[in-house]
């Protein structure tokens, strides 16, 4: 892990960029259904690599890019990021992987594969160690903040496109510093303001959605239960995954309610998210501890997610699932009342 202190990350950046110079073909692998804090990295690393050593990176991803918002945000910005399926893995010289780590299982780069750079604010996993190039800094709001670092450090030019991802990034990251945020966000947040397209952003914050966007709402809510200060919803098949963490976002606001836990059924898998707003628990570790040997999750302090393979789809297995991570819900968190009780009680 990297020290805070300025002449040794100056050091660091320095040395990394020259040891990528003239490697070869260079991959940049975000976390699969990237969102913004994940592309606007993998951008900014395109962009160190470019303009310092004039080679070209190629960032890939697994999964989809669901979100509107973050969809918008590819085609307005024009980012260039192939899924990972469509490339041929062996062309690559050098691996660096942004915004998550080698075998967390939130990503789709093959776990025996060697990865050579990883910058990342999610907890240190073990198999990280392994790697040469490490930049893991888990206090940090948003892995682009960090990204922003290497420019700055490295004098790299910050386009307009450049900057409005990185601010839009750690916007939506820290909820506009409201969450998990330290000094180097708020610095950061605050010197992309006046650097980004407000027209490009106002267009990426408020899209056109679907209408089977609402559909999820409506199921989200109709079917939350609440359970002491535990809220959970199931929005059984979805297209699109990130629709979870998004619901889990909404319905944190509700009074009375500190944490709450989502799921949804997607390409055959489970897709859990989990929020809370009580500083004395980390989500990520409630969530590993809940998902267990079922699966793989990960995250920070406040927000986590996890995914499930389901070996068989039908309705009695996923049901007897969901009722094991329940229980296991319920332990971690000591929740007395199981019963619970609807968030849309009639009155
Ligand atoms: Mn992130």
């Amino acid at each position: 892990m990297l020290s805070n202190d300025p002449r040794l990350f100056r050091q660091f950046v320095n040395d990394l960029v020259e040891w990528l110079r003239g490697k070869g073909r260079i991959l940049i692998v975000a976390h699969d259904a990237p969102d913004p804090d994940a592309l606007a990295s993998a951008c900014a690393l395109q962009a160190l690599i470019l303009v310092r050593t004039g080679q070209e990176a190629v960032i890939t991803y697994g999964g989809v890019i669901g979100r509107r918002e973050n969809r918008v945000m590819v085609e307005e910005l024009g980012i260039e990021a192939v899924p990972i399926h469509l490339l041929d893995l062996d062309l690559f010289d050098v691996v660096c992987m942004v915004d998550t780590q080698p075998g967390v299982g939130n990503n789709a780069w093959p776990p025996e594969r060697p990865v050579h750079v990883v910058i990342d604010h999610h907890p240190l996993r073990e198999g990280t160690a392994r790697c040469h190039w490490v930049d893991v800094r888990e206090e940090f709001g948003a892995c682009a903040t960090i990204l922003y670092e290497y420019l700055v450090v490295k004098g790299v030019y910050i386009s307009t496109r450049l900057a409005t991802m990185l601010f839009y990034a750690i916007k939506t990251e820290t909820q506009d510093l409201g969450r998990e945020w330290v000094k180097a966000d708020r610095d950061a947040y605050q010197e992309l303001i006046p650097l980004c397209n407000n027209h490009i952003l106002a267009r990426i914050v408020h899209p056109k959605v679907p209408q089977d966007y609402f559909v999820s709402f409506h199921r989200a809510m109709a079917g939350a239960r609440i359970y002491d200060k535990v809220l959970v919803f199931d929005l059984h098949n979805v297209a699109n995954p990130d629709i979870v963490a998004e619901m889990a976002d909404f319905l944190l606001r509700a009074e009375g309610v500190e944490t709450v836990f989502g799921l949804a059924e997607c390409n055959g898998g489970q897709v859990l998210s989990m929020r809370t707003d009580r500083e004395d628990l980390s989500a990520g570790t409630i969530l590993r501890d809940i998902v267990g040997e079922l699966g793989h999750a990960g995250g920070h302090g406040r927000i986590a997610g996890g995914q499930i393979p389901l070996a068989s789809a039908d309705a009695a297995n996923r049901r007897r699932l969901v009722t094991t991570l329940k229980r296991r819900l319920f332990a971690a968190l000591e929740v007395s009342n199981r019963r619970g009780q609807r968030l849309l009680s009639p009155r």
